[in-house]
């Protein structure tokens, strides 16, 4: 049996093929980004892949449960549940695979909402009052105005307050997080009497 000359040449082209197929794809290496990485949950978390090019393959783990929750190139996936939680993606190709794991990547939070009560709101004199913070969510700080002329009077979290004229005020109450804001306010809650005399 003898091979053809054009026969030899084919063969050497093919050869020639697989050989610099194998030398133009390159050994995978992973990388990603995600956007937004802090907020309050429910959040919707947009992944980018920055992996070498040549990729067949990506497997998200959005959780660092194990599970593959995704194997788009470029996912998107919602956070229902507060947490920091680390990110892997793991690329392969005909060369091998490659991951990228990112620890305690993203962070999200409870949203927070503010929210208060006085232990009283008829006052008659000069009595002092006492404010409970009933806010939720991971509340860091807080800002009162017990009558409504936008200057901050505590940063307690339980404050009192006494009013020293007569009148009918309205108290708004700012909390914040390390991710949230959020503002309420009561008009015309308290109602005092008998200051001024
Ligand atoms: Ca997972
Ligand atoms: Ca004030």
């Amino acid at each position: 049996m003898s091979i053809t000359r054009p026969g030899i040449i084919f063969i050497a082209i093919v050869l020639a093929g697989i050989l610099f197929a194998g030398c133009n794809t390159l050994p995978p290496e992973a990388d990603f980004a995600a956007t937004p990485t802090t907020g309050q949950v429910p959040v919707e978390v947009q992944f980018t892949d920055y992996s070498s090019s040549d990729i067949g393959g990506w497997r998200w783990d959005f959780n660092s449960d194990g599970v593959v929750d995704s194997t788009l190139q470029n996912p998107q996936y919602i956070y229902t549940e507060a947490g920091t939680y680390t990110v892997s993606l793991t690329v392969s190709n005909s060369r091998g695979s490659d991951y990228e794991t990112k620890i305690q990547y993203v962070q999200f939070d409870r949203p927070c909402t503010a929210d208060f009560i006085a232990d009283t709101t008829e006052v008659i004199g000069f009595k002092k009052i006492q404010f409970t913070d009933l806010s939720e969510g991971e509340v860091r700080s807080w800002a009162w105005d017990f009558n409504g002329d936008g200057i901050i009077d505590s940063t307690e979290q339980n404050p009192t307050y006494m009013y020293s004229r007569d009148g009918i005020y309205s108290v708004q109450l700012t909390i914040t997080g390390p991710n949230c804001e959020s503002t309420i306010t009561k008009e015309r809650y308290i109602n005092v009497s008998g200051c001024d005399t």
